[in-house]
């Protein structure tokens, strides 16, 4: 499906409506993209967070998105993997779908996703590819108002498991 794509970038240099930042449940910044995202937006994204009084694992709250390119950032904290058995899968799911949801509310036709939760939360990556793909593609089947999903991936290997799983669609 052409209306999902794969990339290799740093998702805060990417051009869209919205980014999605795979946070944690404080919604306050950590490492990895989390961190990435709010140096580059700057301390105004931080008070804006701060609004929120954290956000459950799976949901999805929407900021501007201040010195960065793209006009919104949606924050969603995915899950901590354990063994697959503690409804990690669903969750995972949610974060795609409750970001997508809140995309179409504000109008936005250009979304740009990272890896949700397959670096410090150590979801396996082969298994997060496919849920994520599916989900999106699921849910862009009955969107009228997004237009394009980006996946941005840091590193060669992730892209390379979401181009795969992007293939089979
Ligand atoms: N652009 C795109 N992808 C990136 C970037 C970037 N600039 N930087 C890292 N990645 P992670 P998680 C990739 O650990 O597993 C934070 O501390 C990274 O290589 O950022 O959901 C939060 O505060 C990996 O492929 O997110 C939470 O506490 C993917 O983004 C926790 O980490 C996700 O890795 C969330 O863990």
């Amino acid at each position: 499906m052409n209306r999902l794509k794969a990339i290799q970038g740093d998702i805060t240099k990417v051009h869209v409506d919205a980014i999605v930042n795979a946070a944690n449940t404080t919604l306050l910044g950590g490492g990895g993209v989390d961190g990435a995202i709010h140096r580059a937006a700057g301390s105004g994204l931080y008070a804006a967070c701060l609004k929120f009084h954290g956000c459950p694992t799976g949901e999805a709250r929407i900021t501007h998105g201040f010195r960065l390119p793209a006009e919104y950032v949606i924050h969603t904290p995915g899950p901590i993997w354990r063994d697959g058995n503690h409804g990690e899968d669903e969750l995972l799911a949610n974060s795609y779908r409750n970001s997508l949801k809140l995309a179409e509310e504000n109008n936005c036709h250009t979304i740009a996703f990272p890896s949700i939760s397959t670096g410090v939360y150590a979801f396996p990556l082969e298994r997060a590819a496919h849920i994520a793909v599916t989900t999106i593609h699921n849910f862009l089947r009955d969107s009228q108002v997004i237009d394009e999903v980006k996946i941005v991936c840091f590193d060669p290997v992730t892209l390379a498991s979401y181009q795969r799983e992007i293939e089979k669609l």
